[in-house]
């Protein structure tokens, strides 16, 4: 999973990505974009380590990167075409707000700044949408037009219409081929966008309130947004961890950014999580919520989805309350399902197969 961190200049982006990656990753200055990976915090998984005491620990990650999509030059507010081209790339975006430089944070500022950032990204796909319409109009006149650029054309236009009139294109709901015809143009306002608004130490405790409006705004929008003091958790991340909750409790700060933005991310996204287990590997994996056990398999590798039996499945409370797979197992809590059943959060799996 890959998050792309962008804003403004000067609105702390690095200053957050070194608080999501706990002051160790460093400050570019080439300008490049700079990648850390941050393990996804879960109870659950530390729990199952310690049961297993595994020779490889495989957590869930997200790959945050600075800097993806940088701003034209200094000054400008616009991205370029190549900065577009990175962000399409990512799996979401986090758009940090910088309301900590002008005093208190001014909700009807915030929510416009954010409102222009998802019009721009929706003003970028309707270029995209309409330069493709057009090509294959010309195609599609000749009498043998192939009927997978038909397909493409009806899915565009709906695009098209949902972009136009404002309305969300994750909310289409395409059929099938129509989706997968959309999907290799990555559009922008179909990711998952987080609004990181990033304010005054001093206004920390009074921000929530101060910018309600704007909150809900966006949350209405689909786009979910939260404050924070990039600077207090930047500081936090370098303490040694015991420190760190007493710290953040002085200002009010119930939990540190990293955990808050992940599990935003994850409810944004809407990602469960599923493990494997075994005296070799504890792995934790992400699954979009919904998803079958065959897709669970694919996702660990398709070679299991091609040759798929069955799958085992014991769910986590069982695990943890009996004390590990084959307690839990003895105590008869081990359910055998085909391909089409629906993974739960929290399910941990043993795929049968045979290729
Ligand atoms: N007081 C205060 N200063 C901050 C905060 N966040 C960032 N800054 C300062 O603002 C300046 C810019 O922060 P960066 O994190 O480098 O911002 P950026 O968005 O990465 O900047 P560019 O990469 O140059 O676009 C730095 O001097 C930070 O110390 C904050 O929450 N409070
Ligand atoms: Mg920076």
């Amino acid at each position: 999973m890959k998050i792309g961190i962008v804003g403004r200049p000067a609105s702390g982006k690095t200053t957050l990505f070194q608080a999501l990656c706990r002051g160790q990753a460093q400050v570019s200055h080439s300008r490049e974009p700079v990648h850390g990976v941050v393990v996804v915090p879960d109870e659950r998984f530390d729990l199952l380590v310690r049961l297993y005491n595994p020779k490889k620990i495989s957590p869930a990650t997200i790959d945050f990167v600075d800097d993806i999509a940088r701003l034209g030059t200094e000054r400008s507010r616009v991205f370029s075409d190549e900065a577009m081209g990175e962000l399409r790339t990512t799996d979401a975006i986090t758009y940090v707000i910088d309301a900590f430089d002008s005093g208190a944070p001014d909700a009807e500022a915030v929510r416009a700044e954010a409102m222009e950032f998802l019009e721009e990204l929706s003003l970028r796909d309707l270029m995209i949408v309409e330069g493709r319409l057009e090509r294959i109009a010309k195609q599609v006149r000749g009498p043998q037009a192939p009927a997978a650029l038909k397909v493409e054309q009806d899915a565009l236009e709906k695009v098209r219409e949902a972009l136009e009139a404002g309305r969300k294109v994750s909310d289409l709901d395409l059929p099938e081929n129509e989706a997968r015809a959309v999907a290799g143009f990555q559009l922008l306002a179909a990711k998952p966008v987080i609004f990181a608004v990033n304010v005054g130490e001093d206004h920390i405790s009074d921000a929530p309130e101060l910018l309600g409006p704007a909150m809900s705004a966006l949350q209405d929008a689909g786009s979910p947004a939260f404050c924070l003091s990039a600077e207090i958790e930047k500081e936090v991340a370098q303490l040694p961890e015991e420190e760190q909750a007493e710290y953040l409790a002085g200002y009010g700060i119930q939990e540190p950014v990293r955990d808050r933005l992940i599990r935003s991310v994850y409810e944004r996204c809407r990602l469960i999580t599923f493990f494997t287990v075994s005296e070799k590997e504890v792995h934790a994996w992400p699954l979009p919520a919904g998803s079958t056990a065959l897709d669970a398999a694919d996702s660990i590798h398709s070679d299991l989805a091609r040759g798929f039996i069955r799958a085992e499945v014991i769910s986590w409370p069982d695990i943890r309350d009996a004390g590990g797979w084959d307690q839990a197992k003895a105590a008869g809590k081990l359910r055998l399902v085909g391909k089409e059943h629906v993974i739960e959060d929290g399910d941990c799996l043993y795929i049968r197969f045979k290729v």
